[in-house]
């Protein structure tokens, strides 16, 4: 298998943590140079058929982006630890919560920064408005993952998942804002600091 990936990107970041929390090492990297564009040349293109990181090249030739499609071929693959849930129930609470952390917080701040930082003009043309109102509509959101995270440690069940990874990339991401988590969402804050401190953390930067 190869993993066609980029340092620094959100969405190759997920798949890297998660292929770290899972030990998963058998498979071969390929770093594509975002900002030179040899992620539009047609061999690439032609295999992933859109002009984006992560894809996943299987041992048979499939191709597959997105990185959560991506991760969930990998748990069946490697089925432990469980980052999708166990029961029904649980693989049902862990989708609500992977949904609400890509469509809450991980996309408003990936606009934010698309439409906001200096060197993210190589690859968007560029309105400050929609990245301003996309960074603070992601940090409105974050009240509710405070609330949440009041009662639980990790954000979809007592362990963490799939969701926490996509919750966690999603926020850090807006340290290329310059911006903090709002000191009062102490929860959130506790959560980010265990994210920072797992092993896979080194491995998803
Ligand atoms: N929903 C996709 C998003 C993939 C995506 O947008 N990747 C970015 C890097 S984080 C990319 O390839 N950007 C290239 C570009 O904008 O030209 C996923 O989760 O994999």
């Amino acid at each position: 298998m190869k993993l066609y990936d980029t340092p620094l990107a959100p969405n190759p970041r997920r798949v890297r943590w998660f292929m770290a929390e899972k030990g998963i090492e058998d498979v071969e990297i390929v770093r594509l140079n975002l900002m030179e564009g040899t992620h539009k040349q047609p061999d690439y293109l032609a295999k992933a058929g859109l002009p984006n990181v992560p894809a996943l090249e299987m041992d048979d030739g499939t191709t597959v982006t997105e990185s959560v499609a991506i991760c969930r071929y990998l748990e069946s693959r490697y089925p432990e630890p469980n980052l999708f849930g166990r029961t029904p129930e649980e693989t049902a609470v862990v989708e609500m919560w992977m949904r609400r952390a890509e469509m809450l917080v991980a996309t408003p701040f990936m606009l934010g920064v698309r439409h906001l930082h200096p060197a993210l003009a190589a690859l968007e043309k560029q309105e400050p408005a929609i990245g301003e109102y996309n960074r603070d509509q992601g940090l409105r959101a974050l009240r509710v993952f405070d609330r949440r995270l009041a009662g639980h440690e990790w954000l979809a069940t007592d362990r963490l998942t799939i969701a926490d990874i996509v919750g966690f990339i999603g926020i850090d991401f807006t340290r290329m804002l310059k911006l903090a988590i709002p000191e009062d969402l102490i929860h959130v804050q506790r959560w980010a600091q265990a994210m920072r401190e797992r092993p896979a953390a080194k491995a998803g930067m």
